[in-house]
This record gives C-alpha cells, sequence and structure tokens, in this order.
C-alpha cells in the first residue's frame, strides 16, 4: 500500500483584499492564512508520513508572483525534498505563461532540478519510486486550444466545435499513455481540468477565458487506481458510486465569497490495485460570513441593520455586510456605528444597496384608485408618451384585435361546453 497526499488549488496571493498588513511580519493577513493551510497540509503528509505528494495545479494567482510569494510557497514544498518524499507539481491554468508552453511559476523545479520533485507540464507517465513501492502517475495539465490544436484547425469552429475537436486529439494520446502501464503497478491520473459533472466553485470567476470540458465517462478507467484533479474548489468526488475515486479536494482556503460555505481541506489515500481508500481531511479555515439585511420597509434601519450584525458575531471572520434601504432612509445611516459595530471581524466591507423605486406607478391618472378597462388605460398610457403619439392609432387597433379575439376565444369555448353538456 502506498501512502498518497493530494492537494490542489492553494492559489497563493489570492484573496489578499480581504485581509490586512500584519505589523508584525508585514505580510497580508490572508497570505499568512493560505500559507498556515499549506503548512498544516506538508505538516500531516510528513507526520504520516506518506509515500508521494501530489499538487493539482493552480499554486498562485497568475503565472508571475512576486519572489516573496515565490519563497512562501517553496519553503513549504521544500521540506517534502528534505524529507526525501517524492512530489509532482502539475501546472494548472492560473500556472501557465500566455507565451510559450509549459508552467512558468512551477519550471524553475525543474530548471533546478529539485531533487524528488517532477513537474507535471505536459502529457506523459512517470514511474515514480516510493519508500512503499513503485506508483504510476499519468499528468495531464491544463491544456489550452494551443497545445494540441493549431490555428487553421480551429478557424471558423464555434467554442463547442473546438471542445470536441480537442477532444478527439486528447483521447488518443491519453490512450497511448495508458497502453504503455504496467498492469501491476498501482496507477494515478493527475489532472487539472474542468469535468462535465462537476459543482462550480469560485474558479468560474478565477479563469481567464472559456477553457474546455471533459467528460467525466473520460476519465472512469479501470486502469486507474484514483483520479486526482485539480481545478474546481468545490471538494467532490464525480464517482461516488464506482471505482476509480475522481476527486477533486478543492481549494486550500477561501478565495472569495462565492466559496463562503464550502469545507476546505486535502485528501489522505491509501493506494493499492483494487482496493483504493481515500479520505477528504478538512482544514480549520478562516470562516466568511455575509450579512444580508433589508431596511427598506423598517422605520429604525439603523437599528435593524445593528442588531442583524449581533445576531452572528463569528470573530476574526471575513465578514460581508449587505443591506438595502431607500434612498430617503440614507441619513438615517450611521456608517461609524456599523463599523463599530463590525469590529469583531477580521476584515469587513459594507454594501449598502437602493431599492429601485421604479416600482412607482408613473403615469399619476393609473393611481390604485382607479378601475379601468384595458382599453382606456393603454389610452392613457400613451397620452403619457410623447414618443408614441405616431403609431397610437395601430397600437389601440392591435389591443382591440387582441381582445376580441380573446373574447372569441371565450364564446367558442362556451360554446363547445354547452355541446358537451348537451351530450
Ligand atoms: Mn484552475
Amino acid at each position: 500500500m502506498i501512502k498518497v497526499l493530494h492537494v490542489s488549488d492553494i492559489h497563493l496571493g489570492s484573496g489578499l483584499s480581504h485581509g490586512r498588513t500584519n505589523p508584525e511580519t508585514g505580510l497580508n493577513t490572508r497570505l499568512e492564512d493560505f500559507i498556515k493551510s499549506l503548512r498544516t497540509c506538508i505538516d500531516h503528509a510528513l507526520s504520516e508520513p506518506v509515500d508521494l505528494v501530489l499538487f493539482g495545479g493552480d499554486a498562485f494567482p497568475d503565472a508571475t508572483p512576486p519572489p516573496y510569494i515565490q519563497q512562501a510557497f517553496a519553503s513549504e514544498f521544500r521540506r517534502l525534498g528534505e524529507a526525501n518524499i517524492p512530489t509532482v507539481l502539475l501546472v494548472g491554468n492560473h500556472d501557465q505563461h500566455s507565451q510559450g508552453r509549459g508552467g512558468a511559476s512551477l519550471s524553475i523545479y525543474r530548471t533546478l532540478a529539485v531533487p524528488g520533485f517532477i513537474v507535471g507540464d505536459q502529457i506523459t507517465t512517470h514511474r515514480i519510486t516510493t519508500r512503499s513501492g513503485e506508483v504510476q502517475v499519468i499528468t495531464l495539465p491544463w491544456l489550452t486550444n494551443s497545445a494540441l490544436l493549431t490555428r487553421p484547425e480551429t478557424d471558423g469552429l464555434s467554442s463547442g466545435e473546438v471542445n470536441n475537436l480537442l477532444l478527439q486529439k486528447l483521447q488518443p494520446i491519453l490512450e497511448a499513455e495508458i497502453r504503455r502501464l504496467d498492469p501491476n503497478t498501482p496507477t494515478i491520473l493527475l489532472a487539472h481540468l474542468m469535468a462535465d459533472r462537476a459543482k462550480l466553485g469560485a474558479e468560474r470567476f478565477l479563469a481567464v477565458g472559456k477553457g474546455f470540458t471533459i467528460p467525466v465517462s473520460f476519465l472512469i478507467r479501470p486502469e486507474f487506481d484514483y483520479v486526482a484533479l485539480g481545478h474546481v474548489h468545490c471538494h467532490q468526488n464525480l464517482n461516488p458510486n464506482g471505482t476509480p475515486p475522481v476527486v477533486y479536494p478543492g481549494s486550500i482556503e477561501r478565495v472569495d465569497f462565492s466559496e463562503e460555505k464550502e469545507d476546505k481541506g486535502y485528501v489522505l489515500i491509501d493506494l493499492e490495485k483494487g482496493n483504493t481508500q481515500w479520505e477528504f481531511c478538512s482544514l480549520p479555515v478562516r470562516p466568511f460570513l455575509t450579512i444580508n439585511v433589508d431596511v427598506s420597509d423598517k422605520e429604525d434601519p439603523q437599528g435593524a441593520i445593528e442588531s442583524a450584525i449581533a445576531q452572528k458575531q463569528i470573530p476574526e471572520a471575513v465578514v460581508r455586510l449587505k443591506y438595502k434601504l431607500r434612498s430617503e432612509q440614507i441619513d438615517q445611516i450611521n456608517n461609524r456605528a456599523l463599523q463599530k459595530a463590525l469590529s469583531f471581524a477580521h476584515s469587513y466591507s459594507i454594501n449598502p444597496e437602493l431599492v429601485s423605486q421604479l416600482a412607482r406607478p408613473r403615469v399619476p391618472e393609473l393611481g390604485e384608485q382607479v378601475t379601468l378597462d384595458p382599453i382606456t388605460a393603454l389610452k392613457t398610457y400613451i397620452n403619457n408618451r410623447d414618443d408614441l403619439q405616431e403609431i397610437s392609432e395601430e397600437m389601440l387597433d392591435a389591443a382591440n384585435k387582441i381582445l376580441n379575439e380573446e373574447s372569441d376565444q371565450e364564446i367558442e369555448s362556451l360554446k363547445s361546453k354547452e355541446q358537451l353538456n348537451l351530450l
């Protein structure tokens, strides 16, 4: 049995707007949160100890992170190298540079030839010797159109057609890798992709441009003992009733509010041919909290907002206060008092929203107390619209026609009912 730790979507350096500068370290507190999560994963890998670590891609928000963020990532992963735990770093869409192929932010590990580190920026099979035996890992990095297709091939095609063409190209390549596998060695497919049955997290907002989607059926193969995915931030197993498990561990921290209610963590796997077990390990990440309150019908809007805040105090949470009010209530809001009420939070944002005034009747003649037949109502409306004067007769004609047709139909249906009664 081979013990594997599967972690993905680290996104170190994302969501910094939800943090503040820590005066003791000079670092953004959200960067520190992300580092803490990553450190917990690596601690677990070392204490277990696992035989192999798989990273499913998306190390940083983009391919060119600032050096201090690169360093934070490297100093955690270096501990695996020191403990002689082989590690595969797969290239995700956020790791790719728009110029050229490969993962700009992760290529440095190959360039430096860090012992035990493999950078997965191509579709290929790695045979890795671990303390507990051999394992085969097929790496499938994020595919862009240019990886498998040429310009003339895609010219004039819709995105759906490009998607199909890409799948047609990918299929034989993956097939060739599968055919070369040793059937007696445990095998993992490590892929950064969007699977067609995946529930979406924040990555749909993070991704630059639309990528392509791979059917889950494509990934469910008897040759695989575990399919280790990256890209979707919401933890899930796409093959809950069968083998192999097809698992997104999700991101290790909340990148934004779309992940407010998601558990965050990583996956620990007992890999064995025909008997693979896995478990999700939760990370104690910082809570996110949305306080949503509509005070547009409240006499004391300030009091209503403050009591909504008082009911939901989670210390050190990242808080988003959203409240709805009418424009004439603005003077009743004391923003400083709201800030004070939110001081339990790690950070907060306050988003007031004015409720639409459009619901008010715009034609004063059509007040609630007036009962009008449809044609008179339409005439009153047209009289208030100078731009409709020229076509007012046609509109009234058309309205009359519609109303008459309706009454004709009513008569018809009454007739047929009568006939039915006669029968
Ligand atoms: Mn991704």
